[in-house]
């Protein structure tokens, strides 16, 4: 194919049938390859302002399931991104395409291998984005990984949209802690503030 990106990606949808377990609602969309099938699927599909709560997509490379237990994950966490409830709808389309093309495009180095993939969940409380990588210990790995996702939220129109920067603060935590959580706090393993200079 023209333009062939580095590695296969899979798109995947999880949809919002409450009477399903989590693991029925999770659906494979498609595995794209190259540049022009990958625009050709992001055109025909909404955006994830266009999903009703409770959806997600999931964008994991090289065939991996987008879930805690497969061992790709199993010892991982996520870089979050919290996008409060009552900004503009489409500054999670934003955010989400303009991390999308930085994976995509390989805009993470060398730590590419570490990065197991991209999740947006649509909440009617507030959507999050997240990086999801390999080795919730591998501090310097997650720590240049999160850099680059700061400078990508940066460079993206996203600051232009808003009054208030988009974070306070990026936070990485680990998938365990995410499984065990109760309510809503989970304690990061890392973070980057919207302030620090990088
Ligand atoms: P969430 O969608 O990550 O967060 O998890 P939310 O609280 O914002 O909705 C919600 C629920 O979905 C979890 O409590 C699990 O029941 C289920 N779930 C989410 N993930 C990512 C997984 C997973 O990787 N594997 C399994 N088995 N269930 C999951």
């Amino acid at each position: 194919a023209l333009y062939p990106l580095k590695r296969e990606w899979t798109w995947w949808y999880l949809n919002d049938e409450r009477n399903k377990s989590w693991e029925e609602r999770l659906k494979k969309v498609y595995t794209f390859k190259s540049v022009p099938e990958f625009w050709a699927l992001y055109d025909a599909i909404r955006p994830p302002s266009g999903l009703n709560a409770m959806c997600d997509y999931n964008v994991f490379r090289d065939n991996i399931q987008p879930m805690w237990e497969v061992p790709e994950n199993a010892k991982g966490g996520r870089w979050l991104v919290t996008i409060e409830k009552g900004r503009p709808a489409e500054m999670v389309d934003t955010i989400w395409l303009e991390i999308l093309m930085a994976l995509i495009g390989e805009q993470f180095g060398e730590d590419m291998d570490s990065i197991c993939g991209l999740v947006c969940n649509v909440r009617g409380k507030g959507s999050k984005i997240s990086v999801w990588t390999k080795d919730c210990n591998d501090d310097d790995a997650n720590m240049r990984i999160g850099q680059v996702l700061k400078r990508k939220l940066l460079d993206a129109d996203v600051p232009k949209m808003i009054q208030k920067p988009l974070f306070d603060i990026l936070r990485y935590e680990d998938h365990e802690s995410c499984q065990k959580k109760i309510g809503s706090v989970v304690k990061s393993k890392l973070s980057i503030s919207w302030n620090d200079e990088a």
